[in-house]
């Protein structure tokens, strides 16, 4: 994985269950200021088609499943996204797009910035005029 980077999350699990604790600044490497989750997805569709220009993003499937489709204007990754106990650090100018989501799959995003429209490119021909310049 190139464009991505893979977090493996310790779960402090008891005869009770699971549980997991994710912070800023230590294993999430970013001050955390807004979270976020994506739940609900009706049956084949896709979302994201968008690039960020500096927001940093840790992505985590808590249930279910779904695939994560990278491209940094050269090369294309595929991951999929299917563990509360992996995450996908995404910091570089990709072009990101989220598919085949199971039926109550909940990706939950930590994000290092607040929302700003102005951070996305959604339109695909900038996306690959701007990714020659990073
Ligand atoms: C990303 C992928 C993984 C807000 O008002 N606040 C927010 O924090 C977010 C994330 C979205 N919105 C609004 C903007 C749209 O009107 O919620 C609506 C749906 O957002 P969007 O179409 O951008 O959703 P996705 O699933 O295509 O993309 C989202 C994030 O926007 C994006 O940063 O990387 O999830």
């Amino acid at each position: 994985m190139k464009l991505v980077k893979q977090l493996v999350f310790k779960s402090l699990g008891d005869d009770r269950g699971c549980l997991v604790a994710l912070e800023g600044n230590e294993i999430i490497p970013f001050d955390i200021q807004r979270v976020y989750y994506i739940y609900s997805t009706a049956e084949g569709v896709s979302r994201g088609f968008h690039a960020h220009k500096k927001l940093k993003q840790v992505m985590v499937c808590v249930h279910g499943k779904c695939r994560l489709n990278i491209y940094d204007g050269s090369e294309h990754e595929t991951v999929w996204l299917d563990s509360p106990e992996r995450g996908i650090l995404i910091e570089g100018f990709v072009w990101r797009e989220m598919h085949d989501f199971s039926e109550n799959c909940v990706l939950l995003v930590l994000a290092s910035d607040h929302y700003d429209e102005d951070d996305y490119i959604r339109d695909y021909s900038e996306f690959e005029k701007l990714a020659k310049r990073y």
